[in-house]
């Protein structure tokens, strides 16, 4: 409501009679939001006006630009803390809805796959946690690491100058550098998915040198990409990421993977590319032929033969 009056003032009593709550439940949302960081004046004859129109990022900010029905409808937003998935297992193991998201301005023990280290510094990036509770048997439940993949590029592009890859399975790629990385954790029974986290990692707002040494090559962030006039918000790309994945993750759950598959497939810079799978001290180069209805990779091998691969398994190096 501060937002559509725009620049005017609106009175505490028109507030409370639209949303039917007292003059002083007004005025603690209202101390709320100023809490979140929301400028927010408050005159006693005019009433309330946003000073500001720039969207803040937080709860409140995120949530008005949603246009999901369940994804982010219950959401928890941290200054910092050690990995949105942690916060978000305790979460699901209390019993947290489908839908829920966690999100964080700074993670200090950001987690990437296998045990590896995510950088997520405080107000360089998005780092956010979906909780899903898929009525769908374990072995499907890498193609919602896809799925989100998808989600991400379509909720990035945008703002952006050049056209986002995926690099199989996880990594959205920028002019060649990471931009993104997925990390999908699951509880389940031998049938039956408990939870399934999908972690996200998005660079938005880092500088070259603001990335730990051993990243500058391989990492980069929306803020080096944007197209001409692009307004890098975290508010409306966490928002647009969830608005995004939510019509992904639906059509996935209900019609199968074929139409995520084909927009995943069409967005893959590893398809058709020589790698490099990397296996321990192992490396066995190969082609890159085809993804997976449950997300494995099929190569082919030097001697004509194909395989396929699973995430967990391998690392892929370009050639
Ligand atoms: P990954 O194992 O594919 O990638 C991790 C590797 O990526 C690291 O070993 C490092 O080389 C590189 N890397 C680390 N930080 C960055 C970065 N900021 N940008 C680009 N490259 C980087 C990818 O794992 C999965 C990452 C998921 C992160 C989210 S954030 C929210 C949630 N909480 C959490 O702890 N993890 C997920």
């Amino acid at each position: 409501m501060l937002a559509s009056a725009g620049d005017g003032y609106i009175s505490g009593e028109h507030i409370s009679k639209t949303l039917n709550i007292s003059r002083t439940a007004v005025w603690k949302r209202i101390a709320a939001l100023k809490k979140e960081g929301y400028l927010i004046e408050a005159t006693t004859r005019k009433g309330y006006r946003l000073l500001s129109r720039e969207t803040c990022y937080g709860k409140s900010g995120i949530q008005s630009l949603l246009r999901t029905e369940y994804l982010g409808r219950e959401l928890h937003f941290r200054q910092s803390v050690e990995s949105t998935n942690n916060v978000m297992k305790a979460l699901a193991n209390a019993g947290a809805p489908h839908g829920t998201v966690v999100i964080a301005n700074e993670q200090t023990k950001g987690r990437g796959r296998l045990g590896r280290e995510w950088a997520s510094t405080a107000d360089k990036g998005i780092w956010m946690s979906v909780l899903l509770r898929p009525d769908i048997h374990p072995s499907r439940v890498q193609s919602i690491t896809l799925a989100a993949a998808v989600a991400v590029c379509r909720a990035i592009e945008p703002v952006l100058a050049e056209k986002p890859g995926i690099k199989w399975p996880n990594d959205i790629l920028v002019a060649g550098r990471k931009a993104c990385g997925i990390l999908t954790e699951l509880s389940a029974e031998v049938e039956k998915v408990a939870w399934v986290i999908v972690g996200m990692g998005l660079n938005t707002h880092f500088k070259p040198d603001d990335f730990p040494e051993e990243l500058r090559s391989k990492a980069t962030s929306l803020s080096q990409h944007l197209v001409r006039g692009a307004v890098l918000d975290r508010t409306w790309l966490a928002a647009e990421i969830l608005n995004q994945f939510e019509p992904v993750y639906e059509g996935f759950v209900r019609n199968g993977p074929e139409a995520m598959l084909a927009e995943w497939k069409e967005r893959s810079v590893t398809l058709g590319k020589r790698v490099e799978l990397i296996h321990g001290q192992e490396t066995v180069p190969a082609l890159a032929l085809d993804v997976g209805e449950d997300g494995r990779l099929v190569v082919q091998l030097e001697d004509g033969s194909t395989r396929e691969v699973f995430s967990g398994e391998i690392s892929l190096r370009y050639e």
